[in-house]
């Protein structure tokens, strides 16, 4: 069949489908086209994302700002490896300390990556600056955990679909309930080789689960006590997609953030991703204290493209755009209104039976069992009334919008959303 009788989505499904690896199984829609809050198929029709690429297009897709820094970066020089200097990486260095309020920064691509350089820092310190004996080090994570896609990262998750037959597997974490503090004492208390503490503020995968609201804090202060690095995960809370420049705060430059009831929270070792470039540019990052970050010394750790001037010119005009657009305020109001009137309709939703979240990081819970296809069926709905969401586990569809969004677009899209429940309204 020729592409013109098959549609040309069809056609760009198929043609993944036969060359690509199955690593995915992405809702049917084509894409072609991004501009602030909107996409387009490759058949012209236009829809809201309610993703933003897992939180990777907080500033909009396409942002200009952003677009041109990496438009003229990328003609004047891209890539010089760090087997040489160059004008943009202390540039970018120097601003992003400043704004995130840590004497450094070491720059990396991926979410994974920067995880990965989290934890090789936090146990070289803890070999030689808390003394434990080399190749004890254990680091404390989370059940239901998800910090990327590497050998040692899958190591310590729970997700079968994402573990299994991949071993063997790296050793050295002990996991612990999630927003459990007593769970945390005990380890702390009774390991004697703890190196540090792994968190997502919020559990973006599992769910969108909130932490009770003094959960990160003293869970800072027994890491403080015990003298475990505390490592914050922000690779999808930060750059101001739960209502705070940082779900952790941490005492940051940014004057205009909306602080919500979860009091600051500075970590240790800071880890981010996604929309530290806008998504136009794979950006990561880990930042921390000298007596910290010390340990990192010539030819210990590095990466080809790591702090290459294009991510460095991308990168300090993604955080421009947070701070002039005031996005972290945005992100905290309309998220208030969307969860309100998610509740009101959930007072008398057959479908729904919660939403939870913060800023615009939000999820609902669909009324039916973990393995039932109804949240996938509600997607492909909301994707033929105009909006393009994606389930995380099972039941729970997660609902993360680009922080650029105006209120009367959200409006639109929540009713979108709720028209669309109510065709699952038993
Ligand atoms: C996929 C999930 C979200 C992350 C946190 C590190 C990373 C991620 C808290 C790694 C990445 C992405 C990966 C992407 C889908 C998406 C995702 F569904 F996989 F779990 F957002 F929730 N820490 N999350 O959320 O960053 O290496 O991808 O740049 O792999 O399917 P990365």
């Amino acid at each position: 069949m020729s592409v013109t009788q098959k549609t040309l989505s069809q056609h760009a499904i198929d043609q993944e489908n036969k060359y690509g690896a199955h690593n995915y199984h992405p809702l049917p829609v084509v894409l072609n086209k991004g501009e602030g809050v909107y996409v387009w198929d490759v058949e012209g029709k236009k829809y809201y994302d309610f993703l933003s690429a897992y939180s990777a297009v907080n500033q909009g897709h396409c942002h200009p700002k952003i677009v041109d820094a990496m438009t003229h970066q990328a003609q004047t020089l891209s890539l010089t490896s760090r087997a040489f200097y160059n004008d943009m990486l202390g540039k970018y260095e120097k601003f992003a300390t400043s704004y995130f309020n840590f004497d450094k920064i070491l720059p990396m691509n991926t979410g994974a990556e920067a995880v990965e350089t989290a934890l090789k820092i936090c146990r070289r310190w803890a070999y030689q600056e808390k003394g434990i004996e080399e190749n004890m080090a254990e680091i404390v994570v989370c059940n239901n955990n998800f910090h990327g896609r590497t050998t040692t990262i899958i190591s310590f998750s729970n997700d079968p679909v994402a573990k299994s037959n991949f071993g063997p597997y790296t050793n050295g974490f002990i996991k612990v309930e999630y927003d459990n503090l007593k769970a945390l004492k005990e380890v702390l208390e009774t390991n004697k080789n703890v190196a540090g503490f792994l968190v997502e503020p919020i559990q973006g995968e599992a769910g969108v689960f909130v932490p009770s609201d003094n959960y990160l804090i003293e869970a800072k202060a027994l890491c403080l006590k015990h003298n475990v690095l505390f490592i914050a995960d922000e690779v999808q809370t930060g750059i101001a997609r739960t209502g705070k420049l940082l779900a952790t705060c941490g005492n940051c430059a940014c004057e205009k953030r909306d602080c919500s009831a979860t009091p600051d929270v500075k970590p240790d070792i800071l880890i981010l991703g996604k929309a530290l470039s806008g998504g136009a540019y794979p950006v990561s990052a880990v930042l921390a204290n000298d007596s910290i970050m010390k340990v990192i010394t010539p030819g210990s750790h590095g990466s080809t493209f790591g702090g290459n001037p294009i991510a460095a010119a991308v990168a300090m005009a993604a955080l421009e755009v947070v701070q002039d657009e005031e996005l972290a305020a945005n992100a905290h109001s309309l998220g208030t209104i969307f969860r309100a009137e998610l509740n009101k309709y959930i007072q008398t939703s057959t479908i729904c039976n919660g939403v939870r979240g913060k800023g615009l990081l939000n999820a609902i819970l669909i009324n039916d069992h973990e393995q039932s296809d109804t949240a996938w069926n509600i997607c492909i709905r909301l994707r033929d009334n105009g909006l393009l969401a994606k389930p995380t586990h099972g039941n729970i569809i997660r609902f993360a919008p680009p922080l650029v969004m105006t209120q009367v677009q959200l409006k639109e899209c929540i009713s979108i959303i709720i028209k669309t429940l109510k065709e699952f309204e038993v």
